[in-house]
C-alpha cells in the first residue's frame, strides 16, 4: 500500500525535467503552495526514469516485484481495502448550475467545491513527493489528442500512467506546438485514504480535476475515466465529436475485408474480452484485432464516415474470470510489464485469482495480504482486482491502432448484462432508432462500482457513471450526430448474458460471439437476413452461423432470439420511469421512439 509513502529523492538526471510552459509552471507552483510537498519531481516517461521509480516504489512496500522468469517485468500492487472500486457517490460534475450536470450526476457548486478541496488538501503532500505528470491522450498525431498534466503524491499513479497514457516529453512537445493552448489540470492526492474525505470532482468549464482521498485506478487515472469520459465527453458536445465508454475492434474476413466496430458495454460486462476476441474453428481465416478495448473517441471524416481512435495506451482490465478459455490474448498480455492490483499472491511469486486456467495453489497471500487456502471463506483475488499492462503487449493489437485519422466505424453495438427481455442480438432501423436503443441500455450492476451487485440498473450508452454533463443533452448531441454522417455506422443491439429457467446462461459468450459480430458483419455488407420484430430487426435462427455450436440447441437459439411481449411490456414501463427522471431536457424524439415500439406491440 502506498498511503503515505515518504518523499523520495532522485538523482540528478531523474525527475528534473521541468517544462518552461509558463502556464504549467504557474499551476504546479500553486498546487505545491497549496499541498506543500517536500519535492517536485517532473516526469519524464523514460525508462531509465521508470526504472528508478520502481526501486524506490519496492522499497516502500508500494509494489512488489513478481517472479521474473514466470512473469518479466511485472509487479504486484494491493490498495487500501476500503479503496477498491470507483466511488459514484463522491464523483461529482461542477458545473456553475445544477441543470448543466443534469439529474444522473452528482452536481456540486464549483466555488464551494474548490474552497472545500483547497481546505482538504493544505499541507497534504508535507514529507511527501509532488509528482508532476505530462500525458497525452490519443494517438501523437491525431487531430482529437489532448494533452493533460497530473499532479499526484502516489508513486503506484505514475508507474500506472506510464503504462495507460503516452507519458512524457511527447505531452510537452504537443503543448507548445498547440494552437489553441488546451490542456487538462489534474491534481491528485490519496490524502490519509480515508472514505468519508473520498472526493472525484470535475470542473469540465476549466477543463480541471481534482480527486483526493483514494489510489483506486478508476478514481486516480485522472487520464481515463475523469479526462477521456467526464471532461472528454463534455468538450466532445461543444467540439463536435463523440466520447465514448466504448472498445473498437477490427473484423477481417479471409478475404481481407475489413469493418470496424465499437460497442459501448457497462464495467465489467467483457468488453476487454470482446475486443480481443478468437474465432472459434467453424470461423478459420476470419481475424479480430483490437483498437482499444475501453474508450472510443470519434469524429466525422472527410468521406462522411465516423472515425476512431483510442485515446489510451494500455489496458486496465479486470483479473477475475480471464483465463486461457475465456480470453488468451488477454493472458498472453499479461504475462509480462504487468502491473496488478489486489490479485493473490502465490507462494513462488506468482499471481493468482478466481477463474484462472488450472487448479488453485495450495496456499497464497490474498489481496489483502492475508494467509490464504482453498479452503478459506474470503476470495483470494477482489473481484475488482485489475491489470495495468501496455496494449503492444497485445497479440491481435490492430496495425491501425496509432493512425491520428483513426479507423472507419461501420458498425456500433450497444449491450448489457440481462437475464431476460433482451435477445441475443437486434439491429435498430435507424439512426434515431439506434440512439434510443443505447439511451435505454440497462444491465445488471457489477463490482467495478461500490454498491448492490446484481441489480438491473439504466446505463445509457454505458455513460451513466461517464457523462460528464446533463444527460438529456448528451442524448441531443447523439441525434445531432446522425444527421450530419453521409454513411452512418449500423446499430446493434446484443445480450451475452440471456438466462433459461433454470438460472443458467444459454449463450456460449466469449469466441462465440464471432457468430453474432458475423452476423452484423453481413447486415454492414446487405447481407443477412432478418425478421422485423416489434424492437428492431432480430435474425431468424437461420441467419446465423452456428455450426459446430453443440451445446446450443434449436430451442435454445429460439429462447436466445425472442422477444416476449409481456418482458417487454415491463421493460418500456422501465424506460419510461428512466426517461421521466430526464426531465426537461430529454430529447421528445426518446419518447417517440419508446412509443413507436408500444405501438408495434399493439399496445
Ligand atoms: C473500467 C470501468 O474500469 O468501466 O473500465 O469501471
Ligand atoms: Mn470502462
Amino acid at each position: 500500500m502506498d498511503n503515505l509513502a515518504p518523499a523520495i529523492h532522485p538523482p540528478s538526471g531523474i525527475g528534473d525535467n521541468q517544462p518552461t510552459h509558463q502556464e504549467v509552471l504557474d499551476w504546479v507552483h500553486e498546487v505545491s503552495m497549496l499541498t506543500k510537498p517536500e519535492n517536485i519531481f517532473w516526469c519524464d516517461g523514460s525508462e531509465k526514469e521508470n526504472a528508478w521509480l520502481l526501486e524506490q516504489a519496492q522499497a516502500q512496500g508500494v509494489v512488489q516485484k513478481l517472479n521474473e522468469e514466470k512473469l518479466p517485468g511485472s509487479y504486484l500492487h494491493r490498495s487500501n481495502p476500503n479503496d477498491v472500486a470507483r466511488v459514484e457517490q463522491f464523483t461529482l460534475i461542477c458545473t456553475p448550475t445544477k441543470e448543466e450536470a443534469g439529474p444522473t450526476n452528482n452536481w456540486a457548486e464549483p466555488a464551494e467545491t474548490y474552497a472545500k478541496l483547497n481546505e482538504m488538501l493544505k499541507g497534504a503532500m508535507e514529507g511527501r513527493t509532488m509528482f508532476v505528470i505530462p500525458y497525452i491522450m490519443g494517438p501523437p498525431d491525431s487531430p482529437l489528442t489532448k494533452v493533460g498534466f497530473e499532479i499526484t503524491d502516489s508513486i503506484y499513479v505514475v508507474l500506472s500512467m506510464r503504462i495507460m497514457t503516452r507519458m512524457g516529453t511527447v505531452a510537452v512537445e504537443r503543448l507548445e506546438k498547440s494552437e489553441n493552448g488546451e490542456w487538462n489540470r489534474g491534481v491528485h492526492s490519496l490524502l490519509d485514504v480515508n472514505p468519508e474525505r473520498r472526493l472525484i470532482c470535475h470542473f469540465p468549464q476549466d477543463n480541471a480535476i481534482i480527486s483526493v482521498g483514494s489510489g483506486y485506478g478508476g478514481n486516480v487515472l485522472l487520464s481515463k475515466k475523469c479526462l477521456a469520459l467526464r471532461i472528454g465527453s463534455y468538450l466532445a458536445r461543444q467540439q463536435g465529436w463523440l466520447a465514448e465508454h466504448m472498445l473498437i475492434l477490427g473484423v477481417e474476413s479471409p478475404e481481407g475485408k475489413k469493418h470496424y466496430v465499437a460497442a459501448a458495454f457497462p464495467s465489467a460486462c467483457g468488453k476487454t474480452n470482446f475486443a480481443m476476441l478468437i474465432p472459434p474453428a467453424r470461423f478459420e481465416g476470419w481475424k479480430i484485432t483490437t483498437i482499444g478495448d475501453d474508450i472510443a473517441w470519434m469524429q466525422i471524416g472527410g468521406d462522411g464516415r465516423l472515425y476512431a481512435v483510442n485515446p489510451e495506451n494500455g489496458y486496465f482490465g479486470v483479473v477475475p474470470g480471464t483465463s486461457y478459455k475465456s480470453n488468451p490474448n488477454a493472458m498472453k498480455s499479461i504475462e509480462r510489464d504487468t502491473l496488478y492490483t489486489n490479485v493473490a499472491l502465490t507462494d513462488d511469486g506468482d499471481v493468482w485469482w478466481e477463474g484462472k486456467d488450472g487448479a488453485p495453489p495450495t496456499h497464497a497471500i490474498d489481496w489483502r495480504g492475508n494467509e490464504w487456502t482453498p479452503e478459506s471463506k474470503e476470495k483470494a483475488a477482489h473481484p475488482n482486482s485489475r491489470f495495468a499492462v501496455p496494449m503492444r503487449n497485445n497479440p491481435v493489437l490492430d496495425p491501425d491502432v496509432e493512425k491520428g485519422e483513426g479507423v472507419p466505424i461501420s458498425a456500433i453495438i450497444f449491450g448489457g448484462r440481462r437475464s431476460d427481455t433482451m435477445p441475443l442480438v437486434f439491429q435498430a432501423f435507424d439512426w434515431e432508432h439506434g440512439v434510443y436503443a443505447g439511451a435505454t441500455m440497462a444491465s445488471e450492476t457489477t463490482a467495478a462500482a461500490t454498491g448492490a451487485v446484481g441489480q438491473v440498473r439504466r446505463d445509457p450508452m454505458a455513460m451513466l457513471p461517464f457523462c460528464g454533463y446533463n444527460m438529456g443533452q448528451y442524448f441531443k448531441h447523439w441525434l445531432k450526430t446522425g444527421p450530419r454522417l453521409k454513411n452512418p455506422p449500423l446499430i446493434f443491439h446484443v445480450n451475452w448474458f440471456r438466462k433459461g429457467a433454470d438460472g443458467k446462461f444459454l449463450w456460449p459468450g466469449f469466441g462465440e460471439n464471432m457468430r453474432v459480430l458475423k452476423w452484423m458483419i453481413d447486415r454492414c455488407e446487405g447481407r443477412g437476413g432478418a425478421n422485423e420484430s416489434p424492437i428492431g430487426c432480430v435474425p431468424r435462427p437461420e441467419d446465423l452461423d452456428i455450426e459446430g455450436l453443440k451445446e446450443v440447441s434449436p430451442e435454445t437459439m429460439a429462447e436466445l432470439l425472442s422477444v416476449k411481449s409481456d418482458e417487454w411490456q415491463k421493460e418500456l414501463e422501465g424506460q419510461q420511469k428512466f426517461f421521466d427522471t430526464l426531465g426537461e431536457d430529454l430529447p421528445p424524439e426518446m419518447n417517440a421512439q419508446r412509443d413507436k415500439v408500444a405501438a408495434r406491440f399493439g399496445s
